[in-house]
């Protein structure tokens, strides 16, 4: 059986939740071909690539799944790509407020994601459930998370990808797009059954 490192970030920006963590909490132990392992991540420009690369050397992953809350977008979407730039519009949780900042300079403008982000988003909507390609997982401690572990596992054979994922209907503000729980849970089930 081969292993998933699945993450979910600590609430930020003053919410009490974060769907992120709520749906890889409740997920099962083992899915299709994979043991998860499921990891809370601080939700900390650096730390939380720091927090996944520690626990990867404990108990070496075949893959790595990093869940992210996306307020206002309105499906589950898998991260095609991730970019050199950090640049936060709030702080996060430790005060660090990058702006306009390579995250690292001697690293390529972009990496891809090495998990088929798009048969995912494909698989999330025939099963149903919104899904969606994205082609940017922002600049802010999502984007910095995925870099950093793209970069670090480039060359190898550890998949590394990013899944967004919307509020939660108790987050959104009035008018703005949400996604039950048992639905943000079923969405990452179909995802993680289209990694090989
Ligand atoms: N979303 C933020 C950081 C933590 C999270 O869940 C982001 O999209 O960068």
């Amino acid at each position: 059986m081969k292993h998933l490192l699945i993450t979910g970030f600590e609430p930020f920006g003053g919410e009490a939740v974060n769907p992120s963590w709520e749906a890889v909490s409740r997920l099962p132990d083992t899915l299709g071909n994979y043991r998860l392992t499921k990891l809370q991540i601080p939700t900390v420009f650096a730390e939380a690539a720091e927090a996944i690369l520690a626990a990867a050397v404990k108990d070496a992953p075949d893959a790595i799944l990093c869940i992210g809350q996306a307020a206002g977008r309105d499906a589950v979407t898998p991260e095609r790509i991730a970019v050199n730039m950090a640049s936060a519009k709030r702080p996060d949780n430790a005060g660090n407020l990058p702006v306009e900042t390579p995250i690292d300079p001697a690293g390529p403008d972009g990496i891809f994601s090495t998990v088929p982000a798009a048969s995912m988003a494909e698989a999330i909507i025939a099963a149903g459930l919104p899904g969606r390609i994205s082609n940017t997982a922002g600049t802010y401690v999502c984007n910095d998370t995925l870099y950093r572990l793209l970069r670090h596992y480039a060359g190898s054979d550890v998949q590394v990808g990013f899944v967004h994922v919307p509020c939660l209907p108790e987050q959104a503000k009035e008018g703005e797009a949400a996604m039950e729980l048992r639905d943000i849970i079923a969405a990452l089930t179909v995802a993680v059954g289209v990694l090989g």
